[in-house]
């Protein structure tokens, strides 16, 4: 196909969005986000307590026997309608709880506290490779133990639990995978790690334990590939869950203090210094962060809490770098305390994992989306409720000019035609994308235009 108006026309669009100095301020006109419904049909019949991302499709680990009707003991499969085991028949699950997920390198790996993994002999942790488990070695611990954390530290699988060896040699609560052999991180930790993340390239360690490699370390460490260090004071308590927003990393556990300032629960390190995320959570009984993520350039905190930076908020709340809000109502349950165990994002959405049975009071059995609902502007392609940059690379991508067809998926344009024929892109519908439909396109790029023009076409 030839496109050399293509190329012209989408450098001067590009040159037009700068002449008329268009905001990047996202337009949210009276789209809504909240959580997406749940019920019977897609529900997990026990707690989720790990999820992500592979292949394209959300896995769930936990102590669930049943996915949307579907037997997949332990592990389950969203393809963003319905759930599947990972395997069939006897290969269709693991024989115990999976409690931490990772993708890596075409690979997932679940770790757990389980010893079978379909029909293989798998100790605590195991690797599916899309169409069959496979053991790591001989596993980890003596099999009754339990992995609690995976992650990735210089291009290698590293383990983290409970556990004191890991394939016959000795490792104290922590391993890692060479791809043939598991080895100690130095002398290991004191105490179960329950948390794993990479922080300026230092694989950061954190649990209830007080000593790393022999340091008095309190709660969390850091391993730089040599040798173990601490991170300022550590915590007053159990640290459960670890993120990276803003450039900080954030832990979140039971803790009341991060180094020598008051953090409830909640706390930033800068690389230097801990510090507070505004008055942290609250609640009555056990109240504890155990699951952190970044969702959508915020950081989503769950767990066992009721308020948040002094806000009402169920267990589940965002922090967008200066203060706390709710996610709407939150998650509830009818007979126990509910709790989330794992967050991710998935297709947009933001997905929760944990022991609940609704969501924003709507039934959502263990696991919940929260994600844009509508409604959505004609200019809105990715239906995210903001008209911003993203639209614009993809606007531009299906744009070649008057009178040419539009390009191809191939040619990156990723907008596929209605039933009539039209890509969303082509406001005008005369079946080309060019500067009359880049005219309707940024009266919806800037907020000003979106009371008096809604759908942004006229
Ligand atoms: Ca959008
Ligand atoms: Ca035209
Ligand atoms: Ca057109």
């Amino acid at each position: 196909m030839q496109r050399p108006a293509g190329r012209t026309s989408t450098a001067g669009i590009t040159l037009l969005v700068c002449l008329l100095g268009i905001t990047t301020s996202p337009v949210n006109g009276q789209c809504s986000f909240g959580w997406k419904s749940g019920g019977f049909t897609i529900a997990l019949d026990e707690a989720v307590q790990a999820l992500t991302v592979y292949d394209g499709r959300l896995i769930a680990g936990g102590w669930f026997t049943n996915a949307g009707g579907v037997e997949a003991p332990g592990i389950a499969s969203w393809n963003g309608a319905a759930w599947s085991s990972l395997g069939a028949g006897a290969d269709n699950g693991v024989d115990f709880g999976v409690y931490a997920l990772i993708a890596h390198d075409g690979k997932l790996y679940a770790g757990g506290d389980f010893t079978m993994a379909g029909s293989t002999p798998a100790n605590a942790v195991a690797m599916w490779d899309g169409a069959s488990w496979s053991p790591l070695g001989t596993g980890i611990g003596n099999g009754f133990n339990t992995v609690w954390a995976l992650a990735i530290y210089n291009n290698q699988l590293i383990a983290a639990g409970d556990f004191t060896t890991a394939g016959g040699v000795s490792a104290n609560r922590i391993a890692r995978w060479d791809g043939k052999a598991w080895w100690p991180l130095g002398t290991g930790v004191s105490g179960t790690v329950y948390a794993l993340a990479v922080y300026n390239n230092e694989l950061i360690v954190a649990g209830n334990f007080t000593t790393a490699g022999g340091l008095l370390v309190n709660r969390i460490a850091r391993w730089n590939g040599i040798a173990w260090s601490p991170l300022g004071g550590g915590m007053n308590s159990t640290v459960s869950a670890l993120a990276v927003y803003n450039n900080d990393l954030i832990a979140g556990g039971r803790f009341t203090t991060a180094g020598s300032t008051n953090a409830n629960r909640v706390a930033k390190w800068n690389g230097f210094a801990w510090s507070a995320l505004g008055s942290g959570m609250a609640g009555s009984g056990n109240v504890e962060v155990t699951a952190l993520t970044v969702h959508d350039h915020a950081l989503i905190a769950g767990g066992e809490f009721t308020s948040a930076g002094g806000v009402n908020a169920s267990h589940i709340a965002r922090w967008n770098g200066t203060s706390w809000s709710a996610l709407g109502t939150g998650i509830s349950r009818i007979s126990d305390s509910p709790a989330v165990y794992a967050l991710a994002t998935f297709r947009g959405d933001l997905v929760a994992g944990g022991a609940f049975d609704f969501a924003g009071g709507q039934l959502s059995f263990n696991w919940a989306r929260w994600g844009a609902l509508g409604p959505f502007l004609a200019t809105d392609f990715n239906q995210d409720c903001r008209v911003d940059a993203d639209d614009l690379a993809m606007f531009e991508a299906c744009s070649a000019g008057p009178a040419v067809p539009y390009p191809d998926a191939s040619a990156g344009c990723t907008l596929t035609a209605d039933p009539a024929g039209y890509i969303p892109a082509d406001f005008d519908k005369d079946h080309d994308v060019d500067q009359d439909d880049f005219g309707i396109f940024q009266r919806c790029y800037a907020s000003e235009n979106l009371a008096a023009d809604p759908t942004c076409q006229n």
